[in-house]
């Protein structure tokens, strides 16, 4: 396989005559991060045998279905609970977690909060689109102040979660941030998460036009990979902007890369430890 490229390589990983045609909207985001992770699986050159996909519940979660690996398509907010146990059977298993905003920072922001802090050796990747998509469009913990969503026609009043900042003060060891306009950088820091030991976010910014774009605005799938473009920044330009001229951009890039050694690394040090009686 190592010469193939483009659609070609995609393929060798799909799950063909299964799982398709895909549930993704036309213009749903969802589908190049799929692309995304097939080409840093494939960059690395790990055997499918060695890579495990663990997905809770969302139009983010059908990613599993759709890629040959081992794959566990959870429940709605456990995926991380499940990988964890995976990560400590199996310490030689790369595990990636596929989760939505709402699925890992609503249902599931407990268990993020305790995989940073116990830095498990799992990698996540975070596919934000600011807003529960599978199930018709309600507001989730990242939906910005103001937007209006199923759940908050007359605008939402809360203020959103900062996925990045939030595994950041739990003890991630790698967090990064990017979207699904700026692809070749989303491949470097989903191969880097991968290989970084310990716990690793990639939150990845994504549009879902028929929930959020619809009622935000937006004229049109390709307008919301505009937005993108222009307000997915790079955090040096970000921090060069006024806080108070800053409106909509988001900074990306990695913002904290660690390599204190993971919890099922520590866990079997202890374990031989224990086993040689020292
Ligand atoms: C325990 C449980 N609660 C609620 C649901 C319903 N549910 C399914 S997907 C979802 C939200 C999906 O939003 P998100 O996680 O942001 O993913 P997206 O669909 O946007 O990719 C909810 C609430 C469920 N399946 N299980
Ligand atoms: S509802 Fe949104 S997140 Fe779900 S497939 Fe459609 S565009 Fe993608």
């Amino acid at each position: 396989m190592a010469d193939i490229k483009g659609t070609q390589l995609i393929h060798e990983y799909l799950r063909h005559n299964k799982k398709f045609p895909h549930v993704f909207c036309s213009g749903c985001g969802h589908g190049i991060v799929l692309g995304s992770l097939i080409r840093s699986i494939h960059g690395l050159g790990l055997s499918k045998d060695d890579v495990c996909i663990v997905a809770g519940i969302g139009c983010s979660g059908r990613l599993a279905a759709y890629v040959d690996f081992n794959t566990v398509h959870t429940c709605h907010g456990r995926a991380l609970t499940f990988a964890t146990g995976i990560k400590m059977a199996k310490p030689g298993m790369h595990v990636i977690v596929v989760m939505g905003d709402g699925d890992s920072m609503a249902i599931g922001g407990n268990h993020l909060i305790h995989a940073a802090r116990r830095n498990i050796g799992v990698t996540a990747l975070i596919l934000n689109n600011n807003i529960y998509g599978m199930t018709g469009g309600q507001c989730s913990p990242t939906t910005p102040a103001g937007a209006n969503t199923q759940t908050t026609p007359m605008g939402q009043m809360e203020q959103s979660f900062d996925c990045a900042k939030l595994c950041t003060a739990a003890g991630a060891n790698y967090v990064a941030r990017g979207s699904v306009f700026h692809v070749k950088r989303l491949d470097s820091m989903i191969m880097e998460g991968i290989m970084n030991p310990g716990f690793g976010v990639v939150e990845i910014m994504t549009p879902c036009f028929t929930q959020y774009g619809r009622k935000n605005g937006f004229k049109s799938p390709v307008d919301m990979f505009h937005a993108l473009k222009k307000n997915v920044i790079q955090s040096d330009r970000f921090d060069a902007i006024p806080e108070e001229e800053r409106g909509e951009k988001v900074p990306s890039g990695v913002f904290v890369k660690k390599d204190t050694p993971g919890l099922e690394e520590k866990f079997y040090e202890m374990a031989a430890r224990c086993q040689g009686g020292s």
